[in-house]
Protein backbone atom coordinates (compact mmCIF):
# COMPACT_ATOMS: atom_id res chain seq x y z
CA UNK A 1 0.00 0.00 0.00
CA UNK A 2 2.87 2.67 0.74
CA UNK A 3 5.22 1.00 -1.36
CA UNK A 4 7.92 0.92 1.99
CA UNK A 5 10.23 -2.46 1.73
CA UNK A 6 10.23 -2.86 5.65
CA UNK A 7 6.83 -2.71 7.42
CA UNK A 8 8.40 -0.85 10.17
CA UNK A 9 6.91 2.85 11.02
CA UNK A 10 8.90 5.30 13.42
CA UNK A 11 6.73 6.96 15.68
CA UNK A 12 6.35 10.57 15.34
CA UNK A 13 7.79 11.78 18.41
CA UNK A 14 7.39 15.16 19.14
CA UNK A 15 10.21 17.59 19.45
CA UNK A 16 12.25 14.68 18.07
CA UNK A 17 11.47 13.08 14.61
CA UNK A 18 12.44 15.91 12.75
CA UNK A 19 13.03 15.57 8.69
CA UNK A 20 16.64 14.37 9.12
CA UNK A 21 15.63 11.16 11.43
CA UNK A 22 12.13 11.06 9.11
CA UNK A 23 14.44 10.84 5.96
CA UNK A 24 16.83 8.43 7.90
CA UNK A 25 14.62 5.66 8.38
CA UNK A 26 12.53 5.91 4.86
CA UNK A 27 15.76 6.22 3.03
CA UNK A 28 16.78 2.85 5.12
CA UNK A 29 13.37 0.88 3.94
CA UNK A 30 10.81 2.06 6.64
CA UNK A 31 8.68 4.77 6.79
CA UNK A 32 9.59 7.86 8.38
CA UNK A 33 7.45 10.46 10.26
CA UNK A 34 7.62 14.32 10.98
CA UNK A 35 6.34 14.70 14.45
CA UNK A 36 4.37 17.79 14.40
CA UNK A 37 4.30 17.72 18.27
CA UNK A 38 3.50 21.59 19.38
CA UNK A 39 4.94 23.10 16.12
CA UNK A 40 3.38 25.49 13.91
CA UNK A 41 2.82 25.07 10.27
CA UNK A 42 5.56 26.58 9.27
CA UNK A 43 7.91 24.35 11.19
CA UNK A 44 6.40 21.53 9.79
CA UNK A 45 6.41 22.63 6.15
CA UNK A 46 10.34 23.13 6.77
CA UNK A 47 10.61 19.28 7.74
CA UNK A 48 8.97 18.04 4.72
CA UNK A 49 11.22 20.13 2.20
CA UNK A 50 14.28 18.62 4.34
CA UNK A 51 12.96 14.83 3.77
CA UNK A 52 12.11 15.47 0.04
CA UNK A 53 15.86 17.35 -0.22
CA UNK A 54 17.80 13.98 1.50
CA UNK A 55 14.86 10.84 0.19
CA UNK A 56 12.41 10.30 -2.52
CA UNK A 57 11.12 8.00 -0.29
CA UNK A 58 7.32 8.00 0.47
CA UNK A 59 7.43 9.50 4.55
CA UNK A 60 4.69 10.69 6.98
CA UNK A 61 3.88 13.20 9.30
CA UNK A 62 2.11 12.91 12.81
CA UNK A 63 -0.37 15.14 14.18
CA UNK A 64 -0.73 15.62 17.65
CA UNK A 65 -4.44 16.60 18.10
CA UNK A 66 -3.92 18.07 21.50
CA UNK A 67 -2.04 20.60 20.25
CA UNK A 68 -3.26 24.32 19.45
CA UNK A 69 -1.79 24.50 15.90
CA UNK A 70 -3.56 20.83 14.55
CA UNK A 71 -5.75 23.09 12.23
CA UNK A 72 -3.02 24.82 10.25
CA UNK A 73 -0.88 21.71 10.53
CA UNK A 74 -3.63 19.48 8.80
CA UNK A 75 -4.31 21.99 6.14
CA UNK A 76 -0.46 22.01 5.42
CA UNK A 77 0.02 18.40 5.13
CA UNK A 78 -2.88 17.95 2.58
CA UNK A 79 -1.53 20.88 0.51
CA UNK A 80 1.71 19.00 0.69
CA UNK A 81 0.42 16.11 -0.24
CA UNK A 82 2.23 13.74 1.98
CA UNK A 83 2.00 9.98 1.69
CA UNK A 84 0.91 9.32 4.85
CA UNK A 85 -0.72 11.06 7.96
CA UNK A 86 -0.80 9.51 11.52
CA UNK A 87 -2.80 10.81 14.40
CA UNK A 88 -2.25 10.48 17.76
CA UNK A 89 -3.91 11.93 21.42
CA UNK A 90 -7.13 12.60 20.16
CA UNK A 91 -9.73 11.51 17.56
CA UNK A 92 -9.01 12.76 13.92
CA UNK A 93 -12.37 12.66 12.21
CA UNK A 94 -12.71 16.52 11.75
CA UNK A 95 -10.14 16.21 9.55
CA UNK A 96 -10.71 13.20 7.88
CA UNK A 97 -12.39 14.37 4.57
CA UNK A 98 -9.55 17.21 3.65
CA UNK A 99 -7.16 14.15 4.06
CA UNK A 100 -8.56 11.88 2.16
CA UNK A 101 -9.69 14.35 -0.69
CA UNK A 102 -5.83 15.18 -1.30
CA UNK A 103 -4.88 11.93 -1.71
CA UNK A 104 -3.33 11.54 1.39
CA UNK A 105 -3.32 7.79 3.31
CA UNK A 106 -4.89 8.24 6.96
CA UNK A 107 -3.65 6.14 9.61
CA UNK A 108 -4.69 6.96 13.03
CA UNK A 109 -3.20 5.60 16.63
CA UNK A 110 -6.90 4.15 18.28
CA UNK A 111 -6.72 3.38 21.83
CA UNK A 112 -9.98 1.49 21.61
CA UNK A 113 -12.13 -0.48 19.81
CA UNK A 114 -15.04 1.82 19.32
CA UNK A 115 -12.17 4.53 17.18
CA UNK A 116 -11.11 1.53 15.45
CA UNK A 117 -14.51 1.54 13.85
CA UNK A 118 -15.11 5.03 13.66
CA UNK A 119 -11.71 5.68 11.47
CA UNK A 120 -12.38 2.62 9.90
CA UNK A 121 -16.45 3.97 8.97
CA UNK A 122 -14.34 7.60 8.02
CA UNK A 123 -11.90 5.81 5.16
CA UNK A 124 -8.39 5.42 7.28
CA UNK A 125 -6.09 3.51 5.85
CA UNK A 126 -4.81 1.60 8.63
CA UNK A 127 -4.55 1.60 11.89
CA UNK A 128 -1.88 1.80 15.12
CA UNK A 129 -2.62 0.25 18.01
CA UNK A 130 -0.61 1.55 20.52
CA UNK A 131 0.02 -0.25 23.58
CA UNK A 132 0.72 1.21 27.36
CA UNK A 133 4.12 0.04 27.25
CA UNK A 134 5.04 3.49 24.94
CA UNK A 135 6.70 6.08 25.86
CA UNK A 136 4.49 9.49 25.65
CA UNK A 137 0.82 9.99 25.98
CA UNK A 138 -0.63 6.45 26.80
CA UNK A 139 -3.77 4.62 26.59
CA UNK A 140 -5.40 1.98 28.76
CA UNK A 141 -4.59 -1.41 27.16
CA UNK A 142 -1.51 -3.49 26.86
CA UNK A 143 -0.08 -4.20 23.25
CA UNK A 144 -0.60 -7.96 23.78
CA UNK A 145 -4.19 -7.39 24.06
CA UNK A 146 -5.04 -4.51 21.92
CA UNK A 147 -3.44 -5.72 19.17
CA UNK A 148 -5.99 -8.70 18.62
CA UNK A 149 -9.08 -6.73 19.67
CA UNK A 150 -8.37 -4.00 16.65
CA UNK A 151 -7.40 -6.85 14.65
CA UNK A 152 -11.11 -8.40 15.41
CA UNK A 153 -12.64 -4.89 14.76
CA UNK A 154 -11.76 -3.68 11.58
CA UNK A 155 -10.89 -5.04 8.82
CA UNK A 156 -8.43 -2.99 7.71
CA UNK A 157 -4.33 -3.24 8.15
CA UNK A 158 -3.31 -3.01 12.10
CA UNK A 159 0.37 -1.60 12.76
CA UNK A 160 1.69 -2.55 16.18
CA UNK A 161 3.26 -0.10 18.78
CA UNK A 162 3.82 0.26 22.07
CA UNK A 163 6.96 -2.01 23.42
CA UNK A 164 8.35 -3.43 20.70
CA UNK A 165 12.27 -2.72 19.97
CA UNK A 166 13.68 -5.67 18.16
CA UNK A 167 12.97 -8.39 16.17
CA UNK A 168 11.08 -10.84 18.53
CA UNK A 169 9.06 -7.69 19.80
CA UNK A 170 8.10 -7.67 15.73
CA UNK A 171 7.45 -11.06 15.13
CA UNK A 172 5.55 -11.14 18.44
CA UNK A 173 3.45 -8.11 16.85
CA UNK A 174 2.80 -9.94 13.47
CA UNK A 175 1.29 -13.31 15.09
CA UNK A 176 -1.11 -11.19 17.07
CA UNK A 177 -2.67 -10.29 13.90
CA UNK A 178 -0.41 -6.84 13.02
CA UNK A 179 0.78 -6.38 9.49
CA UNK A 180 3.61 -4.15 10.49
CA UNK A 181 5.24 -2.42 13.46
CA UNK A 182 5.61 0.98 14.85
CA UNK A 183 8.59 1.99 16.84
CA UNK A 184 9.81 5.29 18.50
CA UNK A 185 12.20 4.21 21.54
CA UNK A 186 14.10 2.58 19.43
CA UNK A 187 14.62 5.64 17.16
CA UNK A 188 15.80 7.80 19.98
CA UNK A 189 19.18 5.67 19.34
CA UNK A 190 19.24 6.12 15.98
CA UNK A 191 23.10 8.10 15.12
CA UNK A 192 20.71 10.57 12.64
CA UNK A 193 18.06 11.02 15.87
CA UNK A 194 18.85 15.06 16.99
CA UNK A 195 18.30 14.79 20.57
CA UNK A 196 20.55 15.91 23.42
CA UNK A 197 23.50 13.46 23.90
CA UNK A 198 22.54 13.18 27.62
CA UNK A 199 18.87 11.87 26.49
CA UNK A 200 20.08 9.34 24.38
CA UNK A 201 22.90 8.08 27.15
CA UNK A 202 20.15 8.00 29.55
CA UNK A 203 18.04 5.47 27.20
CA UNK A 204 20.77 3.30 25.86
CA UNK A 205 21.81 3.07 29.88
CA UNK A 206 18.27 2.33 30.86
CA UNK A 207 16.82 -0.62 32.87
CA UNK A 208 13.67 -2.59 33.33
CA UNK A 209 12.22 -0.78 35.68
CA UNK A 210 13.25 3.33 34.45
CA UNK A 211 9.76 4.72 33.53
CA UNK A 212 6.94 5.82 35.05
CA UNK A 213 3.39 7.39 33.99
CA UNK A 214 2.61 10.56 35.65
CA UNK A 215 -0.22 13.04 34.23
CA UNK A 216 -3.35 10.78 35.39
CA UNK A 217 -4.94 13.35 37.45
CA UNK A 218 -5.24 15.68 34.38
CA UNK A 219 -6.32 13.36 32.14
CA UNK A 220 -3.35 12.89 30.52
CA UNK A 221 -1.57 10.02 31.33
CA UNK A 222 2.25 10.24 29.66
CA UNK A 223 4.90 7.95 29.98
CA UNK A 224 8.30 8.72 31.02
CA UNK A 225 12.11 8.16 32.20
CA UNK A 226 11.75 8.01 35.82
CA UNK A 227 13.81 10.90 36.68
CA UNK A 228 13.77 14.15 38.93
CA UNK A 229 10.82 15.91 37.18
CA UNK A 230 9.25 12.53 37.02
CA UNK A 231 9.08 11.94 40.79
CA UNK A 232 8.31 16.07 41.53
CA UNK A 233 5.78 15.98 39.26
CA UNK A 234 4.08 12.37 40.91
CA UNK A 235 4.44 13.90 44.36
CA UNK A 236 2.85 17.02 43.55
CA UNK A 237 0.28 14.99 41.13
CA UNK A 238 -1.11 12.99 44.41
CA UNK A 239 -0.39 15.59 46.82
CA UNK A 240 -2.89 17.66 45.81
CA UNK A 241 -0.82 20.41 44.00
CA UNK A 242 -3.98 22.69 41.80
CA UNK A 243 -4.45 21.41 38.33
CA UNK A 244 -2.77 25.35 37.33
CA UNK A 245 0.35 24.44 38.85
CA UNK A 246 0.78 20.97 37.38
CA UNK A 247 0.12 22.39 34.01
CA UNK A 248 2.56 24.66 34.38
CA UNK A 249 4.64 22.43 36.17
CA UNK A 250 4.63 20.38 32.65
CA UNK A 251 4.78 23.31 30.20
CA UNK A 252 8.46 23.19 28.17
CA UNK A 253 9.36 20.15 29.69
CA UNK A 254 9.64 17.83 26.64
CA UNK A 255 12.01 20.75 25.21
CA UNK A 256 14.42 20.92 27.56
CA UNK A 257 14.51 17.14 27.67
CA UNK A 258 15.25 16.67 24.31
CA UNK A 259 17.33 20.20 23.53
CA UNK A 260 18.98 21.00 26.67
CA UNK A 261 19.51 17.21 28.36
CA UNK A 262 18.24 19.03 31.45
CA UNK A 263 17.65 16.39 33.92
CA UNK A 264 16.05 17.98 36.65
CA UNK A 265 13.27 20.21 34.79
CA UNK A 266 13.25 17.81 31.46
CA UNK A 267 10.53 15.18 30.73
CA UNK A 268 12.52 12.11 28.92
CA UNK A 269 9.56 10.52 27.15
CA UNK A 270 10.02 6.87 26.64
CA UNK A 271 8.92 3.45 26.33
CA UNK A 272 9.20 0.70 28.21
CA UNK A 273 11.32 -0.95 25.92
CA UNK A 274 14.39 1.70 26.74
CA UNK A 275 15.89 -1.37 28.61
CA UNK A 276 16.14 -3.28 25.46
CA UNK A 277 17.95 -0.79 23.38
CA UNK A 278 21.76 -1.08 23.75
CA UNK A 279 23.35 0.97 21.50
CA UNK A 280 23.91 3.83 18.86
CA UNK A 281 23.56 2.92 15.17
CA UNK A 282 22.47 4.38 11.94
CA UNK A 283 18.68 4.04 11.30
CA UNK A 284 18.98 1.75 8.58
CA UNK A 285 20.89 -0.80 11.02
CA UNK A 286 18.39 -0.31 13.25
CA UNK A 287 15.81 -1.65 10.57
CA UNK A 288 17.62 -4.31 8.46
CA UNK A 289 18.23 -5.75 12.86
CA UNK A 290 14.75 -5.73 13.38
CA UNK A 291 13.73 -7.50 10.44
CA UNK A 292 16.51 -10.07 10.45
CA UNK A 293 15.58 -10.72 13.87
CA UNK A 294 12.54 -11.30 13.31
CA UNK A 295 12.64 -13.55 10.63
CA UNK A 296 14.88 -15.86 12.62
CA UNK A 297 12.35 -16.37 15.18
CA UNK A 298 9.57 -16.86 12.88
CA UNK A 299 11.36 -19.60 11.01
CA UNK A 300 11.79 -21.36 14.02
CA UNK A 301 7.70 -21.18 15.03
CA UNK A 302 7.23 -23.72 13.62
CA UNK A 303 8.74 -26.15 16.34
CA UNK A 304 5.29 -25.17 18.21
CA UNK A 305 2.88 -27.12 15.30
CA UNK A 306 2.95 -30.55 16.03
O1 LIG B 1 0.03 10.59 20.96
C1 LIG B 1 0.74 9.69 21.35
N1 LIG B 1 1.84 9.93 22.10
C2 LIG B 1 2.26 11.19 22.49
S1 LIG B 1 1.54 12.66 22.14
C3 LIG B 1 2.70 13.47 23.00
S2 LIG B 1 2.73 15.20 23.18
C4 LIG B 1 1.65 15.54 24.45
N2 LIG B 1 1.63 16.78 24.86
C5 LIG B 1 0.81 17.17 25.85
C6 LIG B 1 -0.04 16.29 26.46
C7 LIG B 1 -0.03 15.01 26.08
C8 LIG B 1 0.84 14.62 25.06
C9 LIG B 1 3.59 12.60 23.52
N3 LIG B 1 3.33 11.33 23.21
N4 LIG B 1 0.48 8.41 21.05
C10 LIG B 1 -0.67 8.04 20.31
C11 LIG B 1 -1.82 7.87 21.19
N5 LIG B 1 -2.99 8.32 20.90
N6 LIG B 1 -1.85 7.25 22.38
C12 LIG B 1 -3.15 7.32 22.83
C13 LIG B 1 -3.85 8.01 21.86
C14 LIG B 1 -5.22 8.36 21.81
C15 LIG B 1 -5.93 8.69 22.95
C16 LIG B 1 -7.27 9.05 22.87
C17 LIG B 1 -5.86 8.43 20.57
C18 LIG B 1 -7.17 8.79 20.49
C19 LIG B 1 -7.87 9.10 21.63
O2 LIG B 1 -9.16 9.45 21.49
C20 LIG B 1 -9.87 9.92 22.59
C21 LIG B 1 -11.11 10.55 22.08
O3 LIG B 1 -12.12 9.87 22.10
O4 LIG B 1 -11.00 11.70 21.61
Amino acid sequence: MLGIRYPVFQGGMAWVADGKLAAAVSQGGGLGIIGAGNAPASYVREQIRIVRSLTDKPFGVNIMLLSPFADEVAQTVAEEKVAVVTTGAGNPSKYMKLWLEAGVHVIPVVPSVAMAKLVTRLGASAVIAEGGESGGHVGELTTMVLVPLIRDATTLPVIAAGGIADGRGAAAAFLLGACGVQMGTRFLSAEECNIHPTYKEKIVNAGDLCTMVTGKRLGHPVRSLRTQFARNYSKAEYGGMPDEGLEALGVGALRLAVKEGDVKNGCFLSGQCAAMVSKVEPAADILRDVMEGAEEVLRGAAKWVE
